[in-house]
């Protein structure tokens, strides 16, 4: 209460002076803080001084030259369009009311400076890129107005006085887009280019190739995309329920790049300082090119394009058969003359080698080449390929199971599976390039699973991409000299349009734009948020679906064994949130209680909250009801113990009131695997019971699936049990995630002691281990 008058006062004092001030002069005058400078990714070094510069139309853009020119055009558009200002371009300095754009050959590649003072500006740099990036930093200078798409009347288009020195910490700063899963055409890919651009990244790595669709025009082999790059629409269908089509099906889904297309988007990506990466998948993930021309696989059986998930892939590329290799040089040929990226990207990933075991052609290179076993043979492979990239003047690059079986000498490779292929490749003196799952992978949820849109699974929220370090800790320095830099992977399983792509992509690309260019020791989340907000409005004007995750408030809980209390933390990512909420079940508002110390339950409680900025709710309200119950904090003794890898809360984990979400990594899940879940709850005293609740979860994809069997049974000595109630519930195909309560409820008993039995599946359809998942037994 007490700041809020504060806040008032000085705000009415505010007003008055900004009044007084601005009746006396013609022109109001902005005083700049640093606060106001909310530039993403952080310079390396930033100075205010004292004083703004105005953009007006007699404003001069001073260049010497075309590349200059096109950099400063970057800002020029955005001038034209949101300020109406369409600045003239000048070939002598004028004396003052200019920007210039001037070659300093001191400087490295892609650095820049910036001099804004009250008569000119002058971006300095000895690249095209550092211009750009000069362009791009006094456009994150001006008002956010200036990304608007329209003309914008009442804004001034004031800077504040600068001196900015700037480079990149790291070479690549790279964002992945998956066209295969699903495509995307030409004009959201230059629009991912600028956007790229604005954050100051440049490498835009494609992933052409996959299973589900091939997506580059090859003139040698015209089948690649009359065939490969459709497939059978299923799209109405979840993922990995799609059926695998017949080879004689139609395809009528997908699409592909033309030649020209890349032509136009390598040249367009020029012009933004983004290199196009381009990826060919090899020997596996390549159904869509085994459907075209069959006699590339060992089988040489004729296979449809797939609609969605296949696991293991085993049609893949003969590695026996010189035709394969013949096919493949001829194709990066053709890519090679499109991409003129000095990296040239063969994929190399989750290739399952059976085919290879039995095939004569391949056993047959074994025998020649004396390769002990199919690993080597992917290594054969990729050598070879590795061979013929670098004859051709560019570099190999993979993903890091290129490392099996020995690596090509020249090649680079791209760490996926945490860092460890990372770690090793440096160590073994080659280039790496950081996108370990956990922090890099833009398919993951962003938010809470129960919420957001379905998502190939994992959580990697806003912090924990701004986490994210390429340079691992326990390098040498020599390791970290090899690291080239980081790159954030949208694989697009589940995202099929750009809007959805959008909201992957933005803002953690923000998160991971900083991570990769400003140097680690002067960056901190808690500042970071503080530059992420207002960029939140600039996206917005730049029509970009970004998620609003972040805003999202979560629940932790903790019960206390001796009083059955459970409190309630409620949390967000932003440092010290100004949380509000209800208990009563009515909605949030200006009456709602400021949230400051955990919340205590003692009955069945619904909470409403909702995170406030500036005195105003944003983001989703959460709410959460949360069943309190006979069990809460009782003593659980466990007769088969739960797996190791999914503990739970522990102890406490069956009856402290907190639901699992559809996450099962989310800490709420205790798990079995290939074996029943058999448990007795201790209410310390004969209890009323008339109903018990079995929470669980099937997920069939990771082989996590519901109980078959149910029972519940009393006791009040704990020895001698008596059935009260059953469940039989077979097993069926499920695609979905789903979340269920399995409820036995009987005619009121007075007991001391509650078993419960859950029988697992055991054994998934395919043979190997199914889990049983439970998050709570709630006793009523
Ligand atoms: C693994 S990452 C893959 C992709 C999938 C992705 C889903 C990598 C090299 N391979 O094929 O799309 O997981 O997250």
């Amino acid at each position: 209460m007490k700041n809020k008058t504060y806040f008032t006062i000085k705000s009415i004092v505010t007003i008055f002076f900004v009044t007084v001030f601005m009746g006396c002069q013609s022109k109001p005058k902005k005083t700049f803080t640093i606060n106001d400078i909310k530039v993403i990714p952080k310079p390396t070094t930033l100075t205010l001084e004292e004083g703004s510069f105005s953009f007006n139309k007699n404003t001069k853009v001073y260049v010497t030259n075309d590349a200059q020119l096109q950099a400063a055009g970057i800002l020029l558009n955005r001038l034209k369009i949101a300020a109406s200002l369409d600045l003239e371009v000048v070939k002598m300095p004028p004396s003052s009311n200019f920007i210039q754009f001037k070659l300093n050959e001191d400087l490295q590649n892609e650095a820049y400076q910036l001099n804004v003072n009250s008569k000119s500006i002058t971006v300095e740099a000895n690249s095209f890129s550092g211009f750009i990036y000069g362009s791009e930093t006094l456009r994150q200078l001006l008002p956010a107005e200036i990304e608007s798409q329209n003309n914008i009347e009442s804004v001034a288009w004031v800077i504040p006085n600068v001196n900015i020195t700037d480079s990149p910490r790291f070479k690549w700063r790279g964002l992945m887009l998956d066209l295969s899963r699903h495509f995307f055409e030409k004009d959201y890919i230059k629009q991912t280019i600028d956007r790229l651009a604005y954050l100051k990244m440049n490498t835009l790595h494609l992933h052409l190739v996959d299973d589900q669709g091939w997506r580059i025009e090859i003139k040698q082999y015209p089948k690649l995309t009359e065939v490969g790059s459709f497939r059978v629409n299923q799209e109405d269908k979840p993922w990995n329920a799609r059926h695998t089509p017949k080879p004689e099906e139609k395809g009528t889904y997908g699409g592909f790049l033309t030649q020209e297309d890349i032509k136009d988007i390598v040249a367009y990506a020029q012009s933004r300082g983004v290199t196009v990466v381009p990826e060919i998948e090899m020997p596996a993930h390549v159904t869509s090119a085994i459907a075209s021309y069959p006699e590339l696989s060992c089988l040489e059986k004729p296979v449809a394009v797939p609609s969605g998930g296949l696991w293991p892939i085993t049609d893949i590329f003969c590695a026996g058969k010189e035709s394969t290799f013949e096919f493949l040089e001829n194709v990066l040929t053709e890519v090679m003359g499109l991409f003129p990226s000095k990296y040239i990207h063969v994929g190399g990933d989750e290739a399952t080698k059976t085919n290879w075991k039995t095939c004569k052609h391949c056993q047959k290179r074994m025998k020649t080449e004396g390769l002990e076993n199919v690993e080597e043979l992917q290594s054969y492979f990729i050598k070879r390929m590795e061979r013929f990239i670098s004859y051709k003047g560019r570099v190999l690059i993979g993903w890091d199971e290129i490392l099996e079986g020995g690596l090509a000498p020249g090649a680079a490779v791209m760490s996926w599976r945490g860092v460890k292929g990372g770690l090793e490749a440096s160590a073994e003196g080659h280039d790496v390039v950081m996108t370990p799952g956990s922090h890099c992978y833009f398919d993951h949820y962003q938010g809470d699973m129960d919420t957001e849109p379905k998502a190939w699974g994992g959580y990697t929220p806003i912090s924990k991409v701004y986490d994210f370090d390429p340079v691992v800790e326990s390098m040498t320095e020599k390791q970290a000299h090899h690291v080239l830099g980081g790159q954030a992977n949208l694989w697009a399983e589940y995202v099929s349009t750009t809007s959805h792509s959008e909201y992957m992509i933005f803002p953690r690309l923000v998160a991971l734009s900083e991570t990769l260019w400003s140097p680690k020791a002067d960056r901190t989340w808690e500042e970071f948020t503080t530059r992420l907000t207002p960029m939140f409005k600039r996206l917005e004007y730049q029509g970009i679906n970004y998620a609003k995750s972040a805003y999202n408030i979560s629940a932790e809980t903790h019960v206390n064994n001796n009083t059955n209390v459970i409190s309630v933390t409620l949390k967000n990512e932003f440092p010290n949130p100004d949380i509000r909420y209800t208990l009563d079940g009515t909605d949030v508002d200006n009456m709602a209680i400021s949230y400051q110390t955990p919340i205590e339950i003692t009955k069945t409680t619904t909470i409403k909250a909702s995170l406030y900025e500036n005195n105003k709710p944003i983001g989703k309200v959460f709410e959460k009801t949360f069943n309190y119950h006979k069990g809460v904090g009782k003593p659980v003794n466990y007769i088969t113990k739960y797996s190791n890898s999914y503990q739970g809360a522990g102890t406490n984990n069956m009856n402290n009131i907190v639901r699992g979400s559809k996450n099962f990594h989310d800490g709420q899940w205790q798990a079995w695997i290939g074996n029943d879940m058999e448990l007795v709850i201790d209410l310390e005293k004969t209890t009323e019971v008339s109903k018990v609740s079995v929470g669980s979860m099937e997920n069939q994809g990771p082989a996590i699936y519901f109980p078959t069997h149910l029972e519940v049974l009393l006791s009040n000595d704990g020895k001698k049990f008596n059935s009260v109630g059953k469940i039989n519930r077979p097993f069926n195909s499920n695609a979905e995630i789903v979340l269920k309560d399995f409820t036995i409820a009987f005619e009121k008993r007075t007991s001391r002691y509650v078993k419960v039995i859950a029988k697992s599946l055991k054994k998934t359809p395919n043979g190997g281990g199914a889990w049983l998942f439970v998050d709570e037994i709630t006793i009523e």
